[in-house]
């Protein structure tokens, strides 16, 4: 499992200025606190040395005053600079909230499951709406407006290069956006424990030239290719008598299950398992046998497949690109 990247290696202006407004705060934060100390290293000396003259207390008025005058400003900077903080982080908000005159933006349903992602692209032809899992693909420069929804719990959306969290709430529609300024390539996290499995609930997020995002678009919306060779035929047939096909759905086959994560292009994804584990013929194998040994607790039973039985059908999802 690979943890997420840093809030402060930004690839989209929200991530910028938020980033942006946390330096601001940390090393003002610092400063002040290093004031504060060398502040009390001061008065601890002073302490001291009147000690050593056997002078307890110093009662003499000017001392009095400057005291007063002293603690005055103090609590006078305390508050610039808390107001400071309250106007810098008010700007930052409202320079992060979702730009009115966006051009052409993208909009991608965003469900959560107990523990993993759906993601569905909207389009104005209802046709080309694209329903995918657990990989997210974004063309560079255009604005993507996210609506946030939950199948169970709460979960909260979060890729620290593009933008802060956001909660994905039962029952309730929350929305947020994302732009990604550079191509890259990161780990995302749900942020909000949502039972067992909340560590392992993760997406692949790529951003793209919009060429290679639209050839990606068309790829995924393509329907699976029928199994030519007799092992991926069997394995075809494996998956639909098996009870994989009460969870999942491969388009162009008779599984259109929407319980577990959209297969119909699962080979041409990095990771399986909601980015737990890289995705590999081994590893495939591994968690169709039994889920429960890699993410305990999983809404996925374990898949008592003999030796043939297994190998056909990881064939038959290699081909699923
Ligand atoms: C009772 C429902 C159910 C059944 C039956 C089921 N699955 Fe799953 N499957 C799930 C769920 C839910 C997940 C997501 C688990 C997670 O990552 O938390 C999943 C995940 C997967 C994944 C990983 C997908 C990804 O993008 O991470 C594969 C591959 C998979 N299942 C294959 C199969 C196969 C093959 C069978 C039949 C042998 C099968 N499943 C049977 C519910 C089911
Ligand atoms: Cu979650």
């Amino acid at each position: 499992m690979t943890w997420a990247g840093s809030i402060f290696d930004t690839a989209g202006t929200p991530a910028e200025r938020i980033a942006r407004l946390a330096w601001f705060l940390i090393i003002v934060s610092a400063v002040t606190y290093l004031l504060v100390l060398v502040a009390t290293g001061i008065a601890m000396r002073r302490a001291r040395a009147r000690r050593t003259q056997g002078d307890l207390a110093d009662t003499r008025p000017e001392t009095g005053k400057r005291l007063t005058r002293n603690v005055a400003i103090a609590t006078i900077a305390t508050t610039l600079i808390l107001l400071v903080y309250v106007t810098a982080t008010a700007l930052t908000g409202k320079a992060i909230a979702w730009p009115l005159n966006a051009r052409q933006p993208l909009t991608i349903e965003v469900t959560g499951y107990q523990w993993w992602w759906q993601f569905r692209y909207r389009d104005s032809v209802p046709s080309n709406w694209l329903t995918t899992s657990n990989e997210l693909h974004i063309p560079v420069g255009r604005p993507v407006r996210v609506i946030l929804l939950s199948n169970d719990v709460i979960h909260s959306f979060w890729i620290p290069e593009l933008h802060g969290k956001q909660d994905l709430i039962p029952g309730h529609r929350n929305t947020t956006w994302i732009q990604a300024d550079r191509p890259g390539v990161w780990k995302a996290h749900c942020a909000e424990f949502c039972g067992h499995q909340h560590a392992k609930m993760q997406f692949d997020v790529v951003a793209e030239s919009p060429a290679q995002f639209d050839q990606w678009y068309i790829r995924q919306l393509a329907s699976a290719l029928p199994p030519t060779d007799s092992a991926a035929k069997r394995g075809h047939d494996v998956f639909v008598q098996r009870t994989c096909i009460m969870c999942h759905s491969i388009n162009g086959t008779e599984a259109g299950s929407n319980v577990g994560p959209e297969l119909t292009h699962i080979a041409s994804r990095p990771s399986i398992a909601a980015g737990s584990l890289p995705n590999t013929r081994v590893n495939l194998g591994r968690w169709i046998l039994n889920p429960q040994l890699i993410k305990p607790g999983v809404r996925m039973p374990p898949n008592a497949l003999s030796p043939a039985d297994m190998n056909a059908l990881l064939d038959y999802l290699e081909t699923l690109k």
